[in-house]
């Protein structure tokens, strides 16, 4: 695609985005990416040495806390060290100027949260969580590197990170939340995601069958591409900034 291609889409999607009374934004790692912090799926991403089978389950907890416990400390370690990029920053001001806005996040990072904004969908739940197994008692732990792993909770119990794994239930008021935005929207910007994940990745879908326009940033092409009305081929920390800029 030549430049001016891509600058007539971007000018397509920047009026969408500007006439919608209703939008909704859908990110994955890829929004994070440019922060430093490992996607998934990707070159280099943090599946590469494991299989998603062995750590973001609870049978692989239960069988092994302290594995899955390493490769948590590791991230948080990794988040703890990034950045939010400008990305997470235009969507912080995104939501500070435009009403009907909804941030609905699959990532666990924190980062749209230390970039500004203040209502996010987290999907996915919070790596800076932990839930105790025994007393239910769920708190936030920033520590990093964490003292001991597995952490315990002070009656005893073993914690886990307050995020969701596969073949977990999500959070049922976010779910509902983000569905309800899916199903209302106007516009549905998809950002660094794979769309590969469900129920997450349905929501795009339930956008466009009920008329919304579907745009996409993402340098490749993912399971969402030919569903998308507008694809932005790029990183997100270049292209939001144009696509939802107020001059
Ligand atoms: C559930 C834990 C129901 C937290 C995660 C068979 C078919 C279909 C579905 C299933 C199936 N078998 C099982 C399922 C359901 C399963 C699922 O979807 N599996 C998939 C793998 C097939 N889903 C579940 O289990 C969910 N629960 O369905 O429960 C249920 C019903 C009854 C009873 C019980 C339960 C739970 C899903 C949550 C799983 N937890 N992680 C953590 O550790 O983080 S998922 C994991 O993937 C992460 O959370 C992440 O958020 C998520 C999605 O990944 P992405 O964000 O998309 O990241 P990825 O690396 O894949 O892609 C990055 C993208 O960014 C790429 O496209 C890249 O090109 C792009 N990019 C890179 N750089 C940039 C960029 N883009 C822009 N700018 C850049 N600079
Ligand atoms: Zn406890």
């Amino acid at each position: 695609m030549t430049d001016t291609e891509q600058d007539i889409l971007i000018n397509a999607a920047r009026t969408s985005l500007a006439q919608a009374e209703r939008t909704a934004i859908l990110t994955g790692a890829g929004v994070s990416a440019e922060s430093g912090v490992p996607t998934f799926r990707g070159a280099g991403g943090l599946w590469r040495q494991y299989r998603p089978e062995d750590l973001a389950t609870p049978e692989a907890f239960a069988r092994d806390p302290k594995l899955v416990w390493e490769w948590y400390d590791w991230r948080r370690q990794r988040i703890a060290q990034a950045a939010p990029n400008p990305a997470h920053r235009a969507l912080a001001q995104w939501e500070s100027r435009k009403m009907g806005f909804t941030l609905i996040t699959q990532n666990v990072d924190g980062l749209h949260e230390r970039a500004g904004s203040l209502r996010v969908l987290k999907l996915h739940g919070d790596i800076w969580e932990v839930r105790c197994l025994r007393c239910g008692t769920t708190s936030r732990d920033e520590r990093v590197p964490l003292p001991v792993l597995p952490p315990h909770c002070t009656c005893g119990g073993l914690l886990r990170p307050g995020v969701v794994w596969f073949g977990e239930m999500l959070p049922e008021d976010a779910l509902q939340a983000a569905w309800r935005a899916a199903e209302r929207a106007q516009v549905f910007l998809v950002v660094g995601t794979s769309a590969l994940v469900y129920p997450a990745s349905e929501l795009p879908r339930v956008a466009r069958n009920q008329g919304a326009c579907v745009i996409e940033v993402n340098p490749a092409i993912t399971a969402l591409s030919s569903a998308a009305h507008i694809r932005l081929r790029g990183q997100a920390g270049a292209l939001l900034p144009r696509l939802l800029d107020f001059s």
